[in-house]
């Protein structure tokens, strides 16, 4: 936190002077006056714009929701519901509501011609315990706002798995209600064996509530392959803050199938690497004094903390402030924020955002012209390996947690930069809406070099006749979704030349292993009882473009080596050269990135051509860490994960195809409720309207650099969609932050800054920088 007020002159020549701690009324008149004392956009309030049409992808409002809740929990429904807070497992209760993701067919009309808006559905997943068969099941509310024309009808054109939007019991989020019932079971087991516990590891377990309990408990996912079973494979960990790093080797499977508990098993202990199917086997094992702890862990978990260090020493100079990017020109973006509506230097896009996938961005045009209809991750996943009931069975599907739900605080100057907009992130909970204050940012930065240059020759003084450069920049949207142990950074950038980049990196606690000696083929040892267990992220993205309209096709530009003969080189005779060889896919595929990326993917409108008669379009520039997971028959993992298994996908779009996985799928690797292979059924994507489908992500090799936390610089990935003669010519001609210099026959240098100059503006960080600004996506 900046206590003190700071006050820098950025152009020590135009400042007028300012006491260092000016009066606040004269301070708030300064800013005011654009032209005199500014603030360099800290404070500035990004200037408004009216969305051209009202966000048809917008979320469903504080009063839908409370409406849909209402509706659903009304006799009429006949939904036998119970509230929440009162039901167990075996009743009838609303687990989410969210928006439904309105038809492209609908939305087309109404975007881009006189259609109406298309009426927005609610979604609801109901967990149906108190039925004969008891179920999860997905519901479609609709039309909204509530009236008499609406109706609750069950969700399944959205799946392909053959059951819609049911998923049996054993496979359904395994909420409160259910790790109650399982703890119940598991809590006896773990009284008989208490004093092994104090014995090896100092700890107990009574139960989550009771006070002698000094040990934690947690399972993973996932907890079931096909809904007939479900399992839980639980380990110890040391509680704390930290606790994913002070993992115990001790760990307990269950089978915890269907709702009554009487039925539940134990299924053993796995301690020292070995199996134990009984309490009194492993009584045994202890009491020959074959069981032993030889890598202590620590209850201590400072040293896992995110905060300094002074122990670690000083590096010089760091006591400064490090650089900042402002926005020293003010602001250069326009927000509609009831509209979720952005525009800057010629993008144009709207926002949307989900309970179950997070923010997505539609509609997204550059000077006016499609390229995007569609932007949203999918998925953000990560599959461990380890020789532990642990490890080998972690598989997330991050949305299994409700992703959107997982947005955290951004601290303004260090998450995102000082002068950043903060917006507030909401989405449905329960019967209400929450809001996640500042949970989303959006800056311009400067990207660090000039966007284009040259240097012309000249034997001028200066070394060159002529020299133009012209500075880059993009406008970012930001959110951290931080997701139990991780934090995730998605960053959304619109630069200047047209493309966009998609960034995703990581860094928080990794779901670390206890420390075995035999084990390091499953990562380094990080701390003292302590192994940073491998594991591969992979996140997996939708991407419908729509290039000018939607008939589109993917060109496949392939870099081929030939061998061939050129006349004038009869010396020669045969020799190897590169040429291009194009083609289009002609049927939905999943694929992969080229060896050493000797092709290039772009989507085209093969009927819009550019000045020179080129299919305009947009390439899939690969950026850093473009990764698949690499177990492809993990029954962890099997047919639940078929869209991370490939670098890139097309398809052919359909509505009933809106997402690649189900919230639920983690839990259903062998029977899943949406099977993203069955995405590719031959149909031709030439010249049709095709998505693209790709993932970014990051085989995580864990490193000692891990502790505390996985670090942000090293743990990225990233894509760029660009544009591929979609313009006769670079975009950044129309730019006047440049700077062209000529140098004439005399020598006589002149230069152009074509009247864009140095601001004169100061920058002041005296109060705690979280302004908050609305954003309702309503
Ligand atoms: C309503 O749900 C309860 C469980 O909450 C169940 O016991 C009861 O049988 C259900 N009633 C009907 C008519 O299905
Ligand atoms: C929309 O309506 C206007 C005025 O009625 C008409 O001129 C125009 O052609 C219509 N556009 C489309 C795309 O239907
Ligand atoms: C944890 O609880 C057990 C059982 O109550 C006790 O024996 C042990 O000393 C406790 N350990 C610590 C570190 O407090
Ligand atoms: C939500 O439900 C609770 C009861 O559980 C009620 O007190 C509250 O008024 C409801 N909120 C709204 C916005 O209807
Ligand atoms: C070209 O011909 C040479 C000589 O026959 C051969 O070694 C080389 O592999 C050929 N290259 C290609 C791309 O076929
Ligand atoms: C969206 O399209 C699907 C597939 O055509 C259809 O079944 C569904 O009813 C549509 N949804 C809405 C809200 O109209
Ligand atoms: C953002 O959220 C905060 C905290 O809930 C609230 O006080 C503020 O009014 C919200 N801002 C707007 C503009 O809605
Ligand atoms: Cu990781």
């Amino acid at each position: 936190m900046i206590t003190t007020s700071l006050l820098m002159a950025l152009v020590a020549t135009a400042i007028p002077s300012v006491a260092a701690r000016p009066d606040p009324d004269l301070y708030r008149r300064a800013m005011s006056k654009f032209n005199e004392v500014r603030t360099c956009g800290l404070s500035d309030e990004a200037p408004t714009v009216k969305a051209p049409k009202a966000n048809p992808w917008a979320q469903i409002t504080p009063n839908d929701v409370t409406a849909v809740w209402d509706l659903l929990h009304s006799p009429a429904a006949g939904l036998n519901l119970t509230h929440p807070d009162d039901a167990t497992a075996t009743d009838n209760y609303v687990y989410f509501i969210d928006t439904l993701a309105t038809n492209k067919s609908a939305v087309l009309p109404y975007i881009d011609g006189n259609g109406t808006l298309p009426p927005k559905y609610a979604r609801a997943v109901i967990f149906e315990g108190g039925k004969t068969e008891p179920v999860s099941q997905d519901y479609m509310i609709g039309p909204l706002p509530v009236s008499e024309k609406t109706t609750i009808e069950k969700l399944d054109y959205i799946y392909n798995g053959g059951n819609g939007g049911t998923v049996p019991y054993n496979s359904r989020y395994f909420d409160g209600k259910r790790s109650k019932l399982a703890n119940d079971f598991l809590l006896p087991i773990v009284e008989e064996i208490n004093d092994i516990l104090v014995a090896l590891f100092d700890g107990a377990w009574y139960g989550s509530g009771d006070p002698r309990t000094n040990l934690t408990i947690t399972s993973t996912d996932p907890q079931s392959f096909d809904g007939s079973s479900s399992f839980r494979s639980m380990m110890f960990r040391y509680p704390g803050k930290a606790s994913y790093l002070t993992p115990l080797d001790f760990y307990i499977l269950l089978d915890v199938s269907g709702t009554d508990i009487s039925y539940y098993k134990l299924k053993g202990f796995v301690t020292n690497e070995k199996y134990f199917k009984t309490v009194a086997e492993l009584r045994k094992a202890f009491e020959a004094g074959e069981i032993k702890n030889e890598f202590p862990q620590t209850r201590d978990q400072e040293w896992a903390m995110v905060n300094h260090k002074p122990e670690m020493g000083v590096r010089d100079l760091e006591d400064r402030m490090a650089p900042q990017n402002i926005e020293i020109g003010g602001k250069r973006y326009k927000l509609d924020l009831e509209e979720g509506y952005v525009e800057y230097m010629g993008w144009t896009f709207y926002l949307s955002f989900t309970r179950t996938l997070g923010l997505a961005f539609n509609d997204v045009k550059f000077k006016g012209e499609r390229v995007l209809y569609e932007l949203q991750m999918q998925e953000a996943a990560a599959q461990y390996a380890g020789y532990t009931p642990k490890a080998a069975n972690t598989v997330y599907h991050d949305t299994y947690y409700s992703f959107g739900t997982t947005v955290s605080a951004l601290v303004e100057g260090y998450d995102c930069p000082f002068g950043s907009s903060m917006l507030n992130v909401t989405y449905p909970s329960g019967n209400k809406t929450r809001v996640h204050p500042g949970a989303l940012c959006v800056f311009e930065a400067d990207t660090g070099f000039p966007l284009a240059r040259h240097s012309y020759g000249g034997g001028s003084e200066y070394g060159f006749g002529n020299l133009g450069s012209v500075k880059d920049a993009a406008l970012h949207l930001r959110l951290v979704y931080t997701v139990g142990n991780y934090d995730y950074l998605f960053d959304y950038s619109f630069h200047l030349d047209g493309s966009m980049e998609i960034q995703v990196r990581a860094s928080g606690y990794l779901q670390s292993s206890p420390y075995y000696k035999t084990q390091g083929r499953f990562g380094p040892r990080i701390y003292k009882s302590t192994q940073g267990s491998y594991h591969s992220h992979i996140l997996n993205f939708k991407a419908d473009f729509d290039i000018l309209d939607t008939k589109n096709s993917l060109e496949v530009t392939e870099l081929i080596v030939a061998n061939q003969s050129q006349p004038w080189f009869p010396e020669l005779g045969v020799f190897e050269q590169m040429e291009l060889s194009t083609s289009y896919m002609e049927e939905e595929k999943m694929f992969n990135w080229a060896p050493n990326n000797q092709a290039m993917y772009s989507v085209v409108n093969k009927a819009k051509t550019n000045a020179w008669g080129e299919k305009r379009g947009y390439r899939i520039v690969p950026g850093r860490s473009n990764v698949a997971l690499p177990v492809k028959n993990s029954p962890f993992s099997a047919k639940s994960s078929t869209m991370l298994k490939s670098h890139l996908a097309v398809t052919r779009q359909h509505d009933n195809e809106p997402v690649a996985n189900s919230f639920q799928n983690v839990n259903m690797a062998a029977k899943p409720q949406q099977d993203f292979g069955k995405f590719f059924d031959g149909e031709k994507v030439d010249d049709e309207d095709i998505v693209l489908w790709f993932n970014l992500g990051m085989h995580h090799y864990t490193r000692s650099e891990d502790v505390p936390v996985t670090l942000f610089s090293e743990a990225v990935s990233s894509i760029v969609l660009a544009p591929q003669n979609f313009n006769d010519r670079a975009p950044e001609g129309d730019l006047r932050n440049r700077r062209w210099a000529e140098v004439d026959d005399d020598g006589v240098l002149t230069y152009e800054d074509y009247s864009i100059e140095l601001p004169t503006c100061q920058i002041k960080l005296d109060e705690p920088f979280t302004k908050i600004e609305k954003l309702t996506f309503a």
